[in-house]
């Protein structure tokens, strides 16, 4: 649908003096930032759902944005949807876009009809990738809106909506190896419970963990060389989600043999409603080689809830980028704006300058991070910090047991000296660079 933007050019990068509200004054896609393209870096996603589906309702009240293809049943209107998308796209010269089936194709109920509209609108998508520049990052499942979910997906009481939730995933992998999708994503917002009282909690993880190995298997058997990634939230929309955090979803990976097949996909306010920082859920997936994508926003940190607002916070980004060059950077991932503009931002202009502002803060972090890693404070810090580590008296202590430790003790009268944590003086440090 030309002329949803009318008036709206294409983002300019015009440095950090411009004062053009619609133009990036930090986001330069070739810009060179240890050794490789900002763009490459950072490798941005819009999120569909949030940018094109939804409708700017809240627990009290329903729809503010109009927009030409509301409501969203009908076959027409979702290519409507498509062609605005891409104009966007084009706009922001985004790199990559993500999808759940809902968010593309109108939701007619039974599966064969939900089937055949994904196949008619990924065609279509699929089209309109031939001639933009935009790649598909992740599809994804919707499998927590429509009612027939709302006990769970993979860990349902009722076989019948497992077995619902296998085909509707078969699908949308389907789609996304068609359109040449980096990765595939699975969120369980409705893998979780309400109540204890009318939950089998050990029967529900052991169904989830067979549900990710048929994934896994249907990867192989299609030839899907994406990554598979869960995304972890610890609660909303139900009371207790299984993939609660990142440790969490380690353990549960571990426990049903997936820890070499699957990844993690963070998300920044997921990170703030499990009581972490973002930061903290990044450095414990690359500690244990498990980060696979990010979903960036921020929530409102008075309210409590997953506002998904886009982020505006550099140097709360700037840690989080740091922990990922420092694991080598994203390879398959990339950050998606799960993030949406508030319900008073109505104009399409909105939709624009909040991916702007977005990028612009994401690129401000990248920049902070690669400063601080090339400066090497940090990691001399670090070094300084486990340097007592380095002797060969101090491994032998790791290879040795509790009784001959016990000993050497006592023989060398061993009595710890508290050393400095610096603390403030590593903060001051960060606020150097960000
Ligand atoms: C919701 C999730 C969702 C996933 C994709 O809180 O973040 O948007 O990213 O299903
Ligand atoms: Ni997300
Ligand atoms: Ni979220």
């Amino acid at each position: 649908m030309a002329g949803f933007f009318e008036g709206i050019n294409k983002v300019p990068f015009e440095g950090p003096s411009s004062v053009n509200p619609m133009a990036f004054r930090h986001y330069n896609p070739d810009e060179i930032v240890m050794g490789k393209r900002m763009e490459d870096h950072l490798r941005f996603a819009v999120a569909y759902w949030h940018s094109f589906a939804w409708e700017g309702g809240d627990p009290f009240g329903g729809q503010t944005f109009e927009r030409p293809w509301y409501p969203q049943d009908d076959m027409g209107r979702a290519k409507m949807k498509a062609d605005v998308a891409f104009e966007m796209f084009d706009i922001l010269n985004a790199p990559f876009f993500c999808w759940h089936d809902a968010d593309i194709r109108p939701d007619q109920g039974n599966f064969a009809d939900n089937l055949s509209t994904l196949d008619e609108i990924t065609d279509y998508i699929g089209e309109k990738m031939q001639t933009s520049g935009t790649k598909l990052l992740w599809g994804t499942a919707n499998m927590f809106s429509h009612r027939r979910w709302m006990s769970g997906a993979s860990t349902n009481p009722d076989p019948d909506v497992f077995a619902f939730a296998a085909a509707t995933v078969k699908s949308c992998m389907d789609a996304t190896h068609k359109l040449g999708g980096e990765n595939y994503v699975l969120w369980g917002g409705r893998e979780g419970y309400e109540t204890l009282l009318n939950t089998n909690l050990g029967q529900e993880l052991d169904h989830m963990g067979r549900f990710l190995n048929m994934v896994v298997e249907y990867k192989h058997k299609i030839g899907f060389k994406g990554a598979i990634l869960v995304e972890p939230k610890p609660q909303e929309p139900s009371k207790h989600q299984y993939d609660y955090d990142a440790a969490t979803c380690i353990g549960f990976l571990r426990k049903y043999g997936l820890e070499n097949e699957v990844k993690l996909n963070l998300e920044q306010g997921h990170a703030i409603l499990a009581g972490h920082s973002f930061e903290h859920e990044i450095a414990v997936a690359v500690a244990d080689d498990m980060l696979g994508s990010i979903d960036m926003n921020r929530n409102d940190y008075q309210s409590g809830w997953d506002t998904d607002q886009f982020p505006n916070n550099v140097p709360e980004v700037a840690l989080a980028y740091y922990h990922i060059l420092k694991s080598g950077g994203l390879k398959t991932g990339g950050t998606n704006f799960d993030a949406k503009v508030r319900r008073q931002s109505i104009d399409p202009q909105d939709l624009i300058a909040s991916h702007i502002g977005g990028m612009d803060v994401c690129a401000r972090g990248l920049k902070a991070a690669a400063a601080m890693i090339e400066d090497g404070g940090l990691e001399a810090a670090l070094d300084t910090r486990y340097a007592g580590w380095q002797t060969d008296a101090a491994k032998d202590i790791l290879n040795s047991d509790l009784e001959s430790i016990a000993n050497i003790v006592l023989d060398q009268n061993i009595n710890p000296i508290p050393v400095s944590g610096r603390q403030e003086i590593l903060e001051n440090y960060v606020n150097r660079f960000v």
